[in-house]
Protein backbone atom coordinates (compact mmCIF):
# COMPACT_ATOMS: atom_id res chain seq x y z
CA UNK A 1 0.00 0.00 0.00
CA UNK A 2 1.41 3.33 -0.39
CA UNK A 3 1.43 5.79 1.68
CA UNK A 4 0.64 8.56 -0.38
CA UNK A 5 -2.14 10.68 0.24
CA UNK A 6 -5.51 9.51 -1.86
CA UNK A 7 -6.10 11.54 -4.80
CA UNK A 8 -9.44 13.80 -4.85
CA UNK A 9 -12.27 12.20 -6.60
CA UNK A 10 -14.94 14.37 -8.76
CA UNK A 11 -17.64 15.61 -6.79
CA UNK A 12 -20.38 12.97 -6.78
CA UNK A 13 -19.19 10.08 -6.94
CA UNK A 14 -21.00 7.41 -5.71
CA UNK A 15 -18.93 5.20 -3.12
CA UNK A 16 -20.83 2.46 -1.84
CA UNK A 17 -21.02 -0.99 -0.50
CA UNK A 18 -22.70 -4.33 -2.10
CA UNK A 19 -24.26 -7.24 -0.59
CA UNK A 20 -26.77 -10.09 -2.89
CA UNK A 21 -30.32 -11.38 -0.90
CA UNK A 22 -29.40 -15.17 -0.85
CA UNK A 23 -25.95 -14.74 0.83
CA UNK A 24 -27.65 -12.10 3.78
CA UNK A 25 -30.80 -12.39 4.15
CA UNK A 26 -31.58 -15.81 5.24
CA UNK A 27 -35.31 -16.27 6.85
CA UNK A 28 -36.23 -18.73 3.33
CA UNK A 29 -39.62 -19.74 4.60
CA UNK A 30 -41.08 -16.54 5.82
CA UNK A 31 -43.83 -14.02 3.83
CA UNK A 32 -44.30 -16.98 1.45
CA UNK A 33 -41.20 -16.82 -0.22
CA UNK A 34 -40.99 -20.05 -2.84
CA UNK A 35 -37.55 -22.01 -3.11
CA UNK A 36 -34.80 -20.91 -5.20
CA UNK A 37 -32.36 -22.96 -7.56
CA UNK A 38 -29.88 -22.21 -4.77
CA UNK A 39 -32.13 -23.79 -2.11
CA UNK A 40 -32.09 -26.86 -4.06
CA UNK A 41 -28.32 -26.39 -4.64
CA UNK A 42 -27.18 -26.07 -1.57
CA UNK A 43 -29.05 -29.37 0.16
CA UNK A 44 -27.55 -31.66 -2.95
CA UNK A 45 -24.46 -33.55 -0.99
CA UNK A 46 -21.29 -32.51 -1.63
CA UNK A 47 -21.93 -28.94 -3.83
CA UNK A 48 -21.01 -26.76 -0.64
CA UNK A 49 -17.46 -26.86 0.92
CA UNK A 50 -18.53 -26.71 4.84
CA UNK A 51 -22.31 -28.36 4.18
CA UNK A 52 -23.47 -25.13 4.77
CA UNK A 53 -27.10 -23.35 3.01
CA UNK A 54 -28.71 -19.93 3.00
CA UNK A 55 -31.11 -20.80 5.92
CA UNK A 56 -30.01 -18.20 8.01
CA UNK A 57 -27.30 -16.38 6.02
CA UNK A 58 -26.51 -13.01 7.94
CA UNK A 59 -29.70 -12.95 9.20
CA UNK A 60 -30.41 -9.83 7.46
CA UNK A 61 -33.95 -10.40 6.97
CA UNK A 62 -34.72 -9.94 10.31
CA UNK A 63 -31.63 -7.25 11.14
CA UNK A 64 -31.78 -4.93 8.23
CA UNK A 65 -32.53 -2.40 10.51
CA UNK A 66 -28.84 -2.41 12.64
CA UNK A 67 -27.50 -3.52 9.14
CA UNK A 68 -29.22 -0.22 7.82
CA UNK A 69 -27.61 1.80 10.89
CA UNK A 70 -24.09 0.11 9.57
CA UNK A 71 -24.07 1.76 6.35
CA UNK A 72 -25.40 5.26 7.90
CA UNK A 73 -22.16 4.48 10.06
CA UNK A 74 -19.94 4.03 7.14
CA UNK A 75 -21.24 7.06 5.64
CA UNK A 76 -21.70 5.66 1.79
CA UNK A 77 -23.84 7.33 -0.56
CA UNK A 78 -25.21 4.47 -1.41
CA UNK A 79 -26.11 0.72 -0.99
CA UNK A 80 -26.43 -2.10 -3.61
CA UNK A 81 -28.46 -4.95 -2.66
CA UNK A 82 -30.36 -7.58 -4.65
CA UNK A 83 -34.27 -8.63 -4.47
CA UNK A 84 -35.15 -12.57 -3.99
CA UNK A 85 -37.49 -13.01 -6.87
CA UNK A 86 -38.91 -15.76 -5.09
CA UNK A 87 -39.91 -13.47 -2.24
CA UNK A 88 -41.57 -11.89 -5.12
CA UNK A 89 -43.12 -14.47 -7.14
CA UNK A 90 -42.64 -17.86 -5.37
CA UNK A 91 -42.61 -19.59 -8.76
CA UNK A 92 -41.65 -17.21 -10.90
CA UNK A 93 -44.81 -16.07 -12.47
CA UNK A 94 -47.86 -14.39 -11.00
CA UNK A 95 -48.97 -11.79 -9.40
CA UNK A 96 -46.68 -10.23 -6.81
CA UNK A 97 -46.39 -11.33 -3.49
CA UNK A 98 -47.60 -8.10 -1.23
CA UNK A 99 -45.53 -9.24 2.29
CA UNK A 100 -42.21 -9.95 -0.06
CA UNK A 101 -42.39 -6.36 -1.50
CA UNK A 102 -43.22 -5.18 2.01
CA UNK A 103 -39.88 -6.05 3.23
CA UNK A 104 -37.92 -4.06 0.61
CA UNK A 105 -40.40 -1.22 0.89
CA UNK A 106 -38.96 -1.02 4.35
CA UNK A 107 -35.47 -1.70 3.49
CA UNK A 108 -35.96 0.95 0.89
CA UNK A 109 -37.51 3.74 3.32
CA UNK A 110 -34.83 3.06 6.08
CA UNK A 111 -32.11 3.66 3.52
CA UNK A 112 -33.35 6.73 2.05
CA UNK A 113 -34.02 7.87 5.86
CA UNK A 114 -30.22 7.36 6.96
CA UNK A 115 -29.17 9.15 3.49
CA UNK A 116 -28.18 6.30 1.13
CA UNK A 117 -29.33 5.58 -1.93
CA UNK A 118 -30.90 2.22 -2.80
CA UNK A 119 -29.35 0.50 -5.57
CA UNK A 120 -31.31 -2.21 -6.28
CA UNK A 121 -30.34 -5.89 -8.25
CA UNK A 122 -32.99 -7.90 -9.48
CA UNK A 123 -31.18 -11.11 -10.83
CA UNK A 124 -28.31 -12.26 -8.27
CA UNK A 125 -28.80 -15.98 -9.42
CA UNK A 126 -31.74 -16.88 -6.88
CA UNK A 127 -34.06 -18.03 -9.42
CA UNK A 128 -37.21 -19.26 -8.68
CA UNK A 129 -36.82 -23.32 -8.69
CA UNK A 130 -40.22 -23.84 -10.66
CA UNK A 131 -38.86 -21.64 -13.15
CA UNK A 132 -35.82 -23.90 -13.41
CA UNK A 133 -38.06 -27.06 -13.49
CA UNK A 134 -39.06 -25.63 -16.86
CA UNK A 135 -35.91 -25.25 -18.63
CA UNK A 136 -34.65 -21.97 -16.22
CA UNK A 137 -32.72 -20.04 -18.68
CA UNK A 138 -32.32 -22.69 -21.01
CA UNK A 139 -35.82 -22.24 -21.79
CA UNK A 140 -36.30 -18.79 -23.85
CA UNK A 141 -39.82 -17.97 -21.56
CA UNK A 142 -37.47 -17.34 -18.56
CA UNK A 143 -36.41 -14.08 -20.24
CA UNK A 144 -40.37 -12.90 -20.38
CA UNK A 145 -41.17 -13.85 -16.71
CA UNK A 146 -37.74 -11.67 -15.75
CA UNK A 147 -39.62 -8.91 -17.53
CA UNK A 148 -42.80 -9.51 -15.47
CA UNK A 149 -40.69 -9.63 -12.46
CA UNK A 150 -38.99 -6.46 -13.21
CA UNK A 151 -42.72 -4.91 -13.97
CA UNK A 152 -44.08 -6.06 -10.70
CA UNK A 153 -41.42 -4.91 -8.80
CA UNK A 154 -40.85 -1.51 -10.12
CA UNK A 155 -44.58 -0.91 -10.09
CA UNK A 156 -43.86 -0.77 -6.12
CA UNK A 157 -40.00 0.18 -5.69
CA UNK A 158 -39.55 2.13 -9.25
CA UNK A 159 -40.33 5.85 -7.16
CA UNK A 160 -37.25 5.27 -4.44
CA UNK A 161 -34.56 3.43 -6.22
CA UNK A 162 -32.06 5.35 -7.55
CA UNK A 163 -30.39 2.89 -9.96
CA UNK A 164 -31.80 -0.18 -11.23
CA UNK A 165 -29.61 -3.26 -12.40
CA UNK A 166 -31.04 -6.08 -13.96
CA UNK A 167 -28.67 -8.96 -13.97
CA UNK A 168 -25.75 -9.75 -11.60
CA UNK A 169 -22.83 -11.19 -13.52
CA UNK A 170 -24.45 -13.42 -16.15
CA UNK A 171 -21.12 -14.37 -17.60
CA UNK A 172 -20.97 -16.02 -14.29
CA UNK A 173 -24.44 -17.78 -13.78
CA UNK A 174 -23.70 -19.23 -17.34
CA UNK A 175 -19.88 -20.04 -16.89
CA UNK A 176 -20.06 -21.59 -13.18
CA UNK A 177 -24.09 -22.56 -12.78
CA UNK A 178 -24.45 -24.31 -16.28
CA UNK A 179 -20.89 -24.38 -18.02
CA UNK A 180 -19.01 -26.49 -15.31
CA UNK A 181 -21.82 -27.11 -12.69
CA UNK A 182 -19.89 -25.43 -9.55
CA UNK A 183 -22.93 -23.08 -8.79
CA UNK A 184 -26.85 -23.81 -8.76
CA UNK A 185 -28.27 -25.40 -11.14
CA UNK A 186 -24.99 -27.64 -10.97
CA UNK A 187 -25.62 -28.35 -15.02
CA UNK A 188 -22.33 -29.37 -16.74
CA UNK A 189 -23.03 -28.41 -20.39
CA UNK A 190 -19.96 -26.19 -21.54
CA UNK A 191 -19.95 -24.02 -24.32
CA UNK A 192 -23.72 -25.79 -24.89
CA UNK A 193 -24.45 -23.39 -22.13
CA UNK A 194 -24.80 -20.84 -24.46
CA UNK A 195 -28.37 -20.32 -24.47
CA UNK A 196 -28.13 -19.62 -21.15
CA UNK A 197 -26.45 -16.20 -21.52
CA UNK A 198 -28.43 -15.03 -25.19
CA UNK A 199 -31.53 -15.72 -22.79
CA UNK A 200 -29.84 -13.80 -19.84
CA UNK A 201 -29.71 -11.17 -22.02
CA UNK A 202 -32.77 -11.15 -23.86
CA UNK A 203 -34.27 -10.85 -20.14
CA UNK A 204 -32.30 -7.98 -19.84
CA UNK A 205 -33.29 -5.98 -22.63
CA UNK A 206 -36.86 -7.05 -21.83
CA UNK A 207 -36.59 -6.08 -18.46
CA UNK A 208 -35.06 -2.72 -19.54
CA UNK A 209 -38.34 -1.58 -21.19
CA UNK A 210 -40.41 -3.15 -18.50
CA UNK A 211 -38.42 -0.64 -16.60
CA UNK A 212 -39.37 2.23 -18.25
CA UNK A 213 -42.89 2.21 -18.10
CA UNK A 214 -42.53 2.32 -14.26
CA UNK A 215 -38.80 4.60 -13.02
CA UNK A 216 -37.26 7.22 -14.27
CA UNK A 217 -34.50 6.44 -12.59
CA UNK A 218 -31.04 4.85 -14.61
CA UNK A 219 -30.69 1.06 -15.25
CA UNK A 220 -27.59 -1.03 -15.53
CA UNK A 221 -26.14 -4.64 -15.93
CA UNK A 222 -23.50 -6.01 -13.65
CA UNK A 223 -20.80 -7.75 -15.34
CA UNK A 224 -17.75 -9.46 -14.54
CA UNK A 225 -14.82 -8.50 -16.02
CA UNK A 226 -11.87 -10.11 -16.41
CA UNK A 227 -8.20 -8.74 -17.93
CA UNK A 228 -6.56 -11.91 -19.70
CA UNK A 229 -2.82 -12.15 -18.91
CA UNK A 230 -1.28 -14.69 -21.82
CA UNK A 231 1.20 -17.13 -20.57
CA UNK A 232 3.48 -18.88 -22.22
CA UNK A 233 4.03 -19.06 -26.32
CA UNK A 234 3.08 -21.26 -28.34
CA UNK A 235 -0.44 -20.59 -29.85
CA UNK A 236 -1.33 -18.63 -27.11
CA UNK A 237 -2.96 -15.56 -28.81
CA UNK A 238 -5.55 -17.66 -30.37
CA UNK A 239 -6.36 -19.25 -26.41
CA UNK A 240 -6.14 -15.59 -25.16
CA UNK A 241 -8.76 -14.53 -27.80
CA UNK A 242 -10.84 -16.98 -27.03
CA UNK A 243 -11.19 -16.73 -23.71
CA UNK A 244 -11.07 -12.73 -23.53
CA UNK A 245 -14.54 -13.26 -26.02
CA UNK A 246 -16.07 -15.02 -23.82
CA UNK A 247 -15.41 -13.12 -20.57
CA UNK A 248 -15.44 -9.60 -21.60
CA UNK A 249 -17.03 -9.61 -24.90
CA UNK A 250 -20.03 -11.96 -25.04
CA UNK A 251 -22.15 -10.09 -22.54
CA UNK A 252 -21.38 -6.62 -23.48
CA UNK A 253 -20.81 -6.70 -27.46
CA UNK A 254 -24.47 -7.69 -27.74
CA UNK A 255 -25.26 -4.80 -24.99
CA UNK A 256 -23.97 -2.39 -26.70
CA UNK A 257 -24.86 -3.11 -30.45
CA UNK A 258 -22.00 -5.05 -31.83
CA UNK A 259 -23.55 -8.25 -31.78
CA UNK A 260 -22.25 -11.41 -30.89
CA UNK A 261 -18.68 -12.35 -30.84
CA UNK A 262 -16.75 -14.69 -32.23
CA UNK A 263 -16.43 -16.39 -28.91
CA UNK A 264 -16.98 -20.28 -27.79
CA UNK A 265 -20.46 -21.71 -27.84
CA UNK A 266 -22.22 -19.09 -29.70
CA UNK A 267 -25.10 -20.35 -31.77
CA UNK A 268 -26.72 -18.38 -34.15
CA UNK A 269 -29.47 -20.31 -34.32
CA UNK A 270 -30.24 -19.85 -30.79
CA UNK A 271 -30.94 -16.06 -31.83
CA UNK A 272 -34.28 -15.12 -32.80
CA UNK A 273 -34.60 -11.74 -35.38
CA UNK A 274 -35.39 -8.28 -33.41
CA UNK A 275 -33.63 -10.06 -30.53
CA UNK A 276 -30.05 -8.42 -30.37
CA UNK A 277 -32.74 -4.91 -31.03
CA UNK A 278 -34.30 -5.73 -27.88
CA UNK A 279 -30.28 -6.30 -26.20
CA UNK A 280 -29.27 -3.47 -27.28
CA UNK A 281 -31.83 -1.26 -25.40
CA UNK A 282 -29.72 1.72 -24.03
CA UNK A 283 -28.77 2.13 -20.66
CA UNK A 284 -27.68 5.07 -18.69
CA UNK A 285 -24.56 3.09 -16.56
CA UNK A 286 -22.75 -0.35 -17.38
CA UNK A 287 -21.73 -1.75 -14.18
CA UNK A 288 -18.15 -3.54 -13.40
CA UNK A 289 -17.37 -6.52 -10.86
CA UNK A 290 -13.16 -7.19 -11.29
CA UNK A 291 -11.94 -9.07 -8.90
CA UNK A 292 -8.85 -10.30 -10.22
CA UNK A 293 -7.15 -11.17 -14.34
CA UNK A 294 -7.07 -14.78 -15.54
CA UNK A 295 -4.17 -16.25 -16.92
CA UNK A 296 -4.72 -17.89 -20.45
CA UNK A 297 -2.16 -20.53 -22.35
CA UNK A 298 -2.70 -22.80 -25.01
CA UNK A 299 -4.61 -26.03 -24.10
CA UNK A 300 -3.01 -29.48 -24.44
CA UNK A 301 -3.12 -31.44 -27.72
CA UNK A 302 -7.09 -32.88 -27.66
CA UNK A 303 -8.74 -30.78 -25.02
CA UNK A 304 -12.01 -30.02 -25.00
CA UNK A 305 -11.54 -26.17 -24.67
CA UNK A 306 -9.97 -24.01 -26.86
CA UNK A 307 -7.67 -22.40 -24.02
CA UNK A 308 -6.41 -23.36 -20.69
CA UNK A 309 -6.61 -20.84 -17.22
CA UNK A 310 -3.17 -21.34 -15.33
CA UNK A 311 -2.22 -19.06 -12.28
CA UNK A 312 -0.36 -15.94 -12.26
CA UNK A 313 2.19 -15.89 -10.90
CA UNK A 314 4.17 -12.47 -8.73
CA UNK A 315 0.66 -11.64 -7.34
CA UNK A 316 0.13 -11.36 -3.64
CA UNK A 317 -3.14 -14.19 -2.98
CA UNK A 318 -6.33 -13.27 -1.14
CA UNK A 319 -8.06 -16.49 0.87
CA UNK A 320 -9.54 -17.63 -1.64
CA UNK A 321 -6.13 -17.76 -3.54
CA UNK A 322 -7.30 -15.16 -6.25
CA UNK A 323 -3.88 -12.59 -7.10
CA UNK A 324 -4.17 -8.95 -5.89
CA UNK A 325 -3.66 -6.78 -9.39
CA UNK A 326 -4.97 -3.65 -9.09
CA UNK A 327 -3.09 -2.62 -11.85
CA UNK A 328 -6.24 -5.64 -13.96
CA UNK A 329 -8.77 -3.19 -12.93
CA UNK A 330 -7.31 0.16 -14.53
CA UNK A 331 -6.32 -2.12 -17.24
CA UNK A 332 -9.71 -3.15 -18.15
CA UNK A 333 -11.31 0.02 -17.59
CA UNK A 334 -9.19 1.63 -20.29
CA UNK A 335 -9.76 -1.86 -22.36
CA UNK A 336 -13.44 -0.73 -22.21
CA UNK A 337 -13.04 2.67 -23.27
CA UNK A 338 -10.69 1.64 -26.37
CA UNK A 339 -12.69 -1.26 -27.17
CA UNK A 340 -16.58 0.28 -27.22
CA UNK A 341 -15.39 4.12 -27.17
CA UNK A 342 -18.68 6.66 -27.51
CA UNK A 343 -20.92 3.51 -27.05
CA UNK A 344 -19.67 3.03 -23.38
CA UNK A 345 -22.01 3.89 -21.01
CA UNK A 346 -20.65 5.70 -17.49
CA UNK A 347 -19.17 3.12 -15.40
CA UNK A 348 -19.63 2.32 -11.66
CA UNK A 349 -17.48 -0.53 -10.37
CA UNK A 350 -20.00 -2.61 -8.36
CA UNK A 351 -18.10 -5.19 -6.96
CA UNK A 352 -14.70 -4.69 -5.62
CA UNK A 353 -13.41 -6.75 -2.52
CA UNK A 354 -11.38 -9.31 -1.40
CA UNK A 355 -11.62 -12.64 1.30
CA UNK A 356 -9.20 -12.88 4.28
CA UNK A 357 -9.44 -15.14 7.37
CA UNK A 358 -10.62 -11.99 9.08
CA UNK A 359 -11.06 -12.96 12.98
CA UNK A 360 -11.22 -11.11 16.55
CA UNK A 361 -8.12 -10.93 18.38
CA UNK A 362 -8.37 -10.93 22.09
CA UNK A 363 -9.99 -7.47 22.81
CA UNK A 364 -12.68 -8.49 20.11
CA UNK A 365 -10.90 -6.29 17.29
CA UNK A 366 -10.79 -7.40 14.11
CA UNK A 367 -7.66 -6.47 11.78
CA UNK A 368 -7.59 -6.41 8.60
CA UNK A 369 -5.02 -4.66 7.20
CA UNK A 370 -4.77 -6.67 3.53
CA UNK A 371 -8.03 -5.90 3.08
CA UNK A 372 -7.04 -1.87 3.13
CA UNK A 373 -4.42 -2.53 1.24
CA UNK A 374 -6.24 -4.07 -1.62
CA UNK A 375 -8.91 -1.47 -1.59
CA UNK A 376 -6.54 1.05 -1.20
CA UNK A 377 -4.64 -0.29 -4.50
CA UNK A 378 -8.14 -0.41 -6.53
CA UNK A 379 -9.54 2.90 -5.77
CA UNK A 380 -6.11 4.26 -6.85
CA UNK A 381 -6.43 2.16 -9.60
CA UNK A 382 -10.17 3.40 -10.53
CA UNK A 383 -8.68 7.13 -10.33
CA UNK A 384 -6.11 6.65 -12.52
CA UNK A 385 -8.49 5.20 -14.91
CA UNK A 386 -10.74 8.55 -14.25
CA UNK A 387 -7.86 10.60 -15.23
CA UNK A 388 -6.97 8.88 -18.09
CA UNK A 389 -10.12 9.51 -19.48
CA UNK A 390 -12.79 6.91 -18.33
CA UNK A 391 -15.70 7.90 -17.26
CA UNK A 392 -16.27 6.11 -13.88
CA UNK A 393 -18.94 7.29 -11.46
CA UNK A 394 -18.84 5.35 -8.50
CA UNK A 395 -17.33 2.36 -6.96
CA UNK A 396 -18.82 -0.08 -4.55
CA UNK A 397 -16.96 -2.98 -1.99
CA UNK A 398 -18.10 -6.19 -2.32
CA UNK A 399 -19.16 -6.81 0.56
CA UNK A 400 -20.78 -4.83 3.93
CA UNK A 401 -20.83 -7.98 5.23
CA UNK A 402 -19.29 -11.64 5.70
CA UNK A 403 -21.40 -13.66 4.15
CA UNK A 404 -22.80 -16.98 2.68
CA UNK A 405 -20.20 -17.28 -0.08
CA UNK A 406 -22.07 -19.66 -2.63
CA UNK A 407 -20.35 -23.14 -2.83
CA UNK A 408 -17.71 -21.97 -0.84
CA UNK A 409 -20.03 -21.61 2.18
CA UNK A 410 -19.51 -19.69 5.25
CA UNK A 411 -15.58 -20.19 4.48
CA UNK A 412 -14.92 -17.24 2.91
CA UNK A 413 -15.26 -13.58 4.45
CA UNK A 414 -15.36 -10.71 1.85
CA UNK A 415 -16.77 -8.40 4.90
CA UNK A 416 -15.86 -4.86 5.84
CA UNK A 417 -17.98 -5.75 8.73
CA UNK A 418 -17.09 -9.88 10.49
CA UNK A 419 -20.06 -11.51 11.08
CA UNK A 420 -20.09 -14.22 13.93
CA UNK A 421 -22.46 -16.18 12.56
CA UNK A 422 -23.55 -18.37 15.86
CA UNK A 423 -24.57 -15.26 17.58
CA UNK A 424 -24.60 -13.03 14.18
CA UNK A 425 -22.85 -10.26 16.21
CA UNK A 426 -21.48 -7.58 13.70
CA UNK A 427 -18.12 -6.27 14.15
CA UNK A 428 -16.72 -3.49 12.25
CA UNK A 429 -13.23 -4.90 10.91
CA UNK A 430 -10.37 -1.21 10.53
CA UNK A 431 -11.24 -1.34 6.51
CA UNK A 432 -14.57 -0.39 7.83
CA UNK A 433 -13.22 2.46 9.17
CA UNK A 434 -10.37 3.13 6.67
CA UNK A 435 -13.23 3.36 3.96
CA UNK A 436 -15.91 5.34 6.13
CA UNK A 437 -12.45 8.09 6.51
CA UNK A 438 -12.01 7.82 2.89
CA UNK A 439 -15.81 8.29 2.08
CA UNK A 440 -16.00 11.51 4.61
CA UNK A 441 -13.49 13.67 3.04
C1 LIG B 1 -19.20 -12.46 -7.47
N1 LIG B 1 -15.02 -16.58 -10.21
O1 LIG B 1 -19.13 -13.82 -7.77
C2 LIG B 1 -20.61 -12.29 -7.03
O2 LIG B 1 -21.32 -11.26 -7.68
C3 LIG B 1 -20.78 -12.23 -5.55
O3 LIG B 1 -22.06 -12.71 -5.21
C4 LIG B 1 -19.67 -12.99 -4.86
O4 LIG B 1 -19.86 -13.09 -3.47
C5 LIG B 1 -18.37 -12.27 -5.18
O5 LIG B 1 -18.19 -12.14 -6.58
C6 LIG B 1 -17.13 -12.92 -4.58
O6 LIG B 1 -16.94 -14.20 -5.13
C7 LIG B 1 -18.07 -14.44 -8.37
O7 LIG B 1 -14.81 -17.78 -9.89
C8 LIG B 1 -17.91 -15.79 -8.11
O8 LIG B 1 -14.30 -15.99 -11.08
C9 LIG B 1 -16.89 -16.50 -8.71
C10 LIG B 1 -16.04 -15.84 -9.59
C11 LIG B 1 -16.19 -14.49 -9.85
C12 LIG B 1 -17.21 -13.79 -9.22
Amino acid sequence: MTTAPMPDFPAGFRWGVSTSAYQIEGATTVDGRGPSIWDTFAREPGRIVDGSTGDEACDHHHRYAEDTALLAGLGVSAYRFSISWPRIQPTGAGPALTAGLDFYDRLVDGLLAAGVDPVATLFHWDLPQALEDAGGWLNRDTAARFAEYADVTAARLGDRVKLWITLNEPFIHMSLGHGMGVHAPGRVLLFDAFPVAHHQLLGHGLAVAALRARTASPVAIANNYSPVRPAGDSDVDRAAAAYDALHNRLFTDPLLGLGYPDAPGVDPTVVRDGDLDVIAAPIEVLGVNYYNPTGIRAPEEGSPLPFEIVPLDGYPRTAFDWPVAPDGLRELLLQLRDRYGDALPEIQVTESGCAYDDAPDAQGRVDDPERIAYLDGHVRAVHEAIGAGVPVTGYFVWSLLDNWEWAEGFTKRFGLVHVDYPTQRRTPKSSYAWFRDLVRR
